[in-house]
C-alpha cells in the first residue's frame, strides 16, 4: 500500500484496465466508475486479471455502478473516495461512431469533463486530475503535431475531446487545480476494441489463418497514424500526474505507417498476403477524414523522461500473435 487512492472513469476500457494493473501495482487503491448494462452489471472483462471479489478483505480494487453523464453521481463519489488522483479515461471513443452520435458523444466525451471537472469543485477535494485528450484534436494539421500546433478537429469526436481539453486548461487557471491533458496519438494493445482499424485486422488475419474467415472490409487504406501500445502510455498518464507542475504533454511515439502498411504486416506475421483478404467497403469512410497523425514526443521526454519504446511493427506483430493465442484457446 502507498496510501494513494485514485479514481479511474473508463476503467472497463483498453487503457482503463491496463492502468489500473499498473496503479494496483504501485500500492495504490483504486477506484473505478463502471455502466450497467442490460445483460451484465458492468462490461469488465479486460479487468479479470485484476478483480477482486468484494468480500476480499484486504481489496484495494472498487467497482462503483455510475455514468459520466450523471452529475450527481459523481459529486458523491469523489465526496465519498477523495481520491488524490482522478483519471477520466470514460469516453464515446469511436471517431466514425461520433458521426452517428454526434450529441450523444458530446455528452459524454465533452460534458462529462466538466462534470467530473465541478464534481471536484463542489467537494472541495485536493485531487490531481488526467483528461484523456486526443490527437483527433489536430485533424488537417500537417505532421509532425506537438503542443504548439493547432487543433482543427474534423469529428464530432474531436469536437468533444476540444471542449474537454480546453476545460481542463480552464479550470487549472481559474481555481488552480492540477488538471493535465495527455494529448494521446493512437495507442493499441490485444485489448482494443475489435471496431478500431488495427484491432480489426489483426483479429481477420488470425481468423483467416485459422481458417474462420476468408476476408476483411475496410474504409481509406492511406491514412496515417502513429499507432503505439497502450500500457506504455498508461505509465504517462501516471508519470503526468507525479510531476511537481501541471504541464500538457503530447504522447506519442514518432513512427507511423498507413492502414495499408499495417495490414500488410499484420497478415505477413500470420504467414498470409493482404492482398488476397483485403477488400474495400465505403461504409468504413468517413465523412471527413483525419489525413496523418504524426506526434512529436519530445517534450515529456525531455521534462519528465518518458519514451514510447515499440513501435507499430512490434505492435502488429504483437496483436497479431495475442489473436492468434486467443483462437488456440479456444480450441
Ligand atoms: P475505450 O476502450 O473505448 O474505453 C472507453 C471507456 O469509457 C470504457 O470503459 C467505457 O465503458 C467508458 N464509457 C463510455 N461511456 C461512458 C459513460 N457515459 N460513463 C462512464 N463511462 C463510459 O477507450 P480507450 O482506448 O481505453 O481510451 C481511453 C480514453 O483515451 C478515451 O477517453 C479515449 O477517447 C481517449 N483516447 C484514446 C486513444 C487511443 O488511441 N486509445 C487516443 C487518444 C485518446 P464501457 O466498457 O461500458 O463501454
Ligand atoms: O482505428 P481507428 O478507428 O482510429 P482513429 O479514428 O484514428 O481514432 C482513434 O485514435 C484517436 C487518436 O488519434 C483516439 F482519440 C480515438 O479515440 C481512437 O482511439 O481508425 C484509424 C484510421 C482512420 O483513418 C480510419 O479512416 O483507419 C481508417 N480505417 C480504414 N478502414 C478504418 C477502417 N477505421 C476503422 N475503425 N475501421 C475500418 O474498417
Amino acid at each position: 500500500m502507498n496510501g494513494k487512492t485514485a479514481l479511474i472513469t473508463g476503467i472497463s476500457g483498453q487503457d482503463g484496465s491496463y492502468l489500473t494493473e499498473l496503479l494496483l501495482s504501485k500500492g495504490y487503491e483504486v477506484h473505478g466508475i463502471v455502466r450497467q448494462t442490460s445483460s451484465l452489471i458492468a462490461n469488465t472483462s479486460r479487468l479479470d486479471g485484476v478483480y477482486q471479489d468484494p468480500h476480499e478483505p484486504e481489496r484495494r480494487l472498487f467497482l462503483h455502478k455510475g455514468d459520466v453523464t450523471d452529475a450527481g453521481m459523481l459529486v458523491n463519489l469523489v465526496r465519498d473516495i477523495r481520491p488524490d488522483e482522478i483519471y477520466n479515461l470514460a469516453s464515446q471513443s469511436h471517431v466514425q461512431v461520433s458521426f452517428d452520435l454526434p450529441e450523444y458523444t458530446a455528452n459524454v466525451t465533452a460534458l462529462g469533463a466538466i462534470r467530473l471537472l465541478e464534481a471536484v469543485r463542489a467537494s472541495g477535494v485536493d485531487t490531481r486530475i488526467y483528461q484523456a485528450s486526443s490527437s483527433e484534436m489536430f485533424g488537417p494539421a500537417a505532421p509532425p503535431q506537438d503542443e504548439t500546433t493547432a487543433f482543427h478537429p474534423r469529428s464530432p469526436y474531436g469536437v468533444a475531446k476540444l471542449y474537454a481539453h480546453w476545460a481542463t486548461v480552464n479550470y487549472r487557471e481559474s481555481y488552480g487545480m492540477f488538471a493535465v491533458s495527455g494529448i494521446a496519438f493512437n495507442h493499441e494493445s490485444p485489448r482494443r476494441g475489435e471496431t478500431f482499424v488495427t484491432r480489426k485486422i489483426t483479429r481477420a488475419a488470425a481468423r483467416i489463418a485459422a481458417g474462420i474467415e476468408k476476408r476483411v472490409y475496410l474504409g481509406n487504406l492511406e491514412a496515417v497514424r502513429d499507432w503505439g501500445y497502450a500500457p506504455e502510455y498508461a505509465e504517462a498518464m501516471w508519470l503526468m500526474l507525479q510531476h511537481d507542475e501541471p504541464v500538457d504533454y503530447v504522447l506519442a511515439t514518432g513512427r507511423a505507417a498507413t492502414v495499408r502498411d499495417f495490414a500488410e504486416a499484420a497478415f505477413a506475421h500470420a504467414g498470409l498476403d493482404w492482398r488476397d483478404h483485403v477488400e474495400h467497403d465505403e461504409r468504413y469512410e468517413r465523412p471527413a477524414e483525419v489525413p496523418e497523425l504524426v506526434g512529436d514526443a519530445a517534450k515529456i521526454g525531455r521534462e519528465i523522461g518518458w519514451r514510447a519504446e515499440v513501435g507499430w511493427d512490434r505492435l502488429a506483430r504483437i496483436m497479431v500473435d495475442a489473436d492468434l493465442a486467443a483462437l488456440a484457446d479456444r480450441g
